[in-house]
């Protein structure tokens, strides 16, 4: 769609469909909006994945264009998933991710893309590592284990990524139209699917640049809904299976 589209009612169509996924998330879903862009570029799809606590109603009081609900748990792959497919058919031609929990500021969204923009690039992804990017608040030993993660990933990718777990990027859409790029599989429902695409991405050979952006953990009502092993296995396995040509 072109850039300077308009509505009926003249205002300009966004061009980022941001997706953010959410389970039980209240508390945590108003405040991400409520530090969303003033920006008309900009539109929140949230994806309430079976939340038991009321995150969907209090995604749409707090300004998301659109909530998708999801009435069983699906994970958050699959939240994912269909964000960026309603992102589409809304002909929005840039998509982002950033979290539900309130890990993420929304704002970066704005200089992100502009860099983006600027640089011609296809993908953005966000990184605390780089010169410029913080964490704010205490995360245990997960600041180790992120950093333990990309260099691994970036060992399998043979591409330096400082912080490939940032669940924090912004695309161009059209990227999802590669047919050697396939979100619709069973098993990148959960954790996987962001992996998956930051790995496609980058040996398909698109212009991928990192932008310094802000983690904030939040020690004292949680910041993760990963449980142990298992779930890193989900974040790692990806760059490993597709290296291998175990998965296409
Ligand atoms: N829709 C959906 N969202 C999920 C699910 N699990 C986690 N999320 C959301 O995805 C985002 C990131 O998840 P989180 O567990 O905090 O991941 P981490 O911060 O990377 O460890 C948060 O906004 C969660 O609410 C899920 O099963 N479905
Ligand atoms: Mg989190």
């Amino acid at each position: 769609m072109p850039s300077d589209s308009r509505s009926i009612d003249g205002d300009p169509e966004p061009l980022v469909a941001v997706v953010i996924p959410a389970l039980n998330e209240v508390g945590k879903i108003g405040r991400v909006l409520d530090k969303f862009p003033r920006d008309p570029r900009f539109e929140a799809i949230v994806v309430d994945d079976g939340s038991t606590d009321g995150t969907g109603e209090e995604a749409r009081a707090h300004g998301a264009a659109v909530v998708i609900r999801h009435e069983v748990r699906g994970g958050v792959g699959a939240a994912i998933r269909d964000g960026f497919a309603r992102g589409r058919e809304r002909g929005r031609p840039w998509l982002a991710v950033l979290s539900g929990d309130d890990q993420h500021e929304p704002g970066e969204l704005v200089a992100a893309f502009q860099t983006g923009l600027s640089m011609s690039a296809d993908y953005v992804q966000g990184s605390r590592w780089m010169s410029g990017g913080q964490t704010i608040g205490s995360t245990g030993g997960r600041g180790l284990g992120t950093r333990i993660y990309s260099l691994a990933f970036s060992l399998l990718a043979f591409r330096r990524v400082t912080d490939a777990t940032n669940g924090f990027r912004v695309f161009r859409a059209s990227i999802l139209e590669d047919p050697a790029i396939n979100l619709d599989q069973a098993w990148l429902d959960s954790y996987d699917l962001e992996p998956y695409l930051l790995y496609k991405v980058i040996r398909r050979g698109y212009r991928i640049i990192e932008h310094p952006v802000t983690v904030r953990y939040h020690a004292h009502d949680g910041f993760t809904k990963m449980r142990g092993l298992r779930d890193w296995w989900r974040l790692f396995r990806p760059a490993l299976l597709l290296r291998m040509g175990v998965k296409r």
